[in-house]
């Protein structure tokens, strides 16, 4: 086994909402392993720091503006991305937002809203970039899920039912694409230190005391933790890995926990 298994040198890999947090962080990693980065966002001033972020690191970078929930500016995009920047070899399905609100207080139009970016965004982005995948022999999908994606928690039902969905819909992917030579899996990110959780991670928070316990590992996980996964999966390493979700949780999802005073 030689080390070139993970080599991404040549590959043009878009990662959704890859400006800031995990998404910068997967996409730095996979720009080190040699890939050209190319993200997107709703609004261009935020691309416009990433992308100069990305240089700095000495990748080639794109920026792209569109909506991952308006099927005509995806497609469009995609049309733009693949003709100025080349073939799109690696899909990482990054965008994603979460409201923290208990069931009997939640809108409609919120939970809506949340399951729209979450899940039907990465339907309707992967659908579109597939269908090159499948003309010209293969490439990697990678779907960021959650913890939630197997465990509940209060507040975040919108959240936890879109990622449960996006891991049937991963292997969904996987039962229909592997055949073509597309891998699709998913990353499982345990609690990281993002702005996403910045409110449930100050010093002193319940919640900040109360993962760092029920995390094995004993500590909120850091963007560059999930590195590793996001170069695998988007690699020739994982060339018959199929419909997994990689969980990369610190070991949350091997125990039970513990009770508090222990
Ligand atoms: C929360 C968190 C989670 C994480 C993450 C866990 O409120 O519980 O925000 O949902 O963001 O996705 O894997
Ligand atoms: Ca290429």
């Amino acid at each position: 086994m030689s080390i070139n298994l993970f080599d991404l040198t040549g590959k043009t890999a878009l990662i959704t909402g890859g400006i800031h947090g995990l998404g910068m962080a997967m996409a730095k990693g996979l720009g080190n392993a040699g890939a050209t980065i190319v993200v997107n966002n709703n609004s261009e001033e935020a691309l416009i720091d990433a992308i100069a972020e990305y240089k700095a690191c000495g990748f080639k970078a794109f920026g792209y503006v569109f909506d991952v929930t308006k099927e005509n500016e995806v497609f469009d995009a995609i049309q733009k991305i693949e003709s100025e920047v080349g073939p799109i070899d690696i899909l990482v399905n990054n965008a994603g937002i979460i409201k923290r609100t208990p069931i009997v207080d939640m809108e409609v139009s919120d939970f809506k809203m949340v399951i729209d970016v979450d899940l039907v965004g990465p339907f309707i982005v992967s659908k579109n970039v597939a269908k090159g995948m499948i003309q010209r022999g293969g490439g990697k999908i990678i779907n960021i899920c959650s913890m939630m994606s197997e465990l509940g928690r209060d507040t975040v039902s919108a959240y936890a039912s879109a990622k449960g969905g996006l891991k049937m819909l991963t292997r969904s992917m996987a039962t229909e694409w592997a055949k073509f030579n597309i891998q699709t899996n998913g990353i499982g990110p345990g609690y990281f230190a993002t702005s996403q959780t910045a409110p449930i991670r100050v010093d002193g928070h319940p919640f900040n005391e109360f993962i760092i316990k029920r995390t094995p590992a004993a500590r909120w996980g850091e963007p560059e933790d999930l590195q590793g996964a996001a170069i695998f999966l988007s690699s020739k390493a994982s060339d018959f890995v199929n419909g997994h979700i990689l969980y990369v949780d610190g070991g949350i999802l091997a125990t039970i926990g513990k009770p508090s005073n222990e």
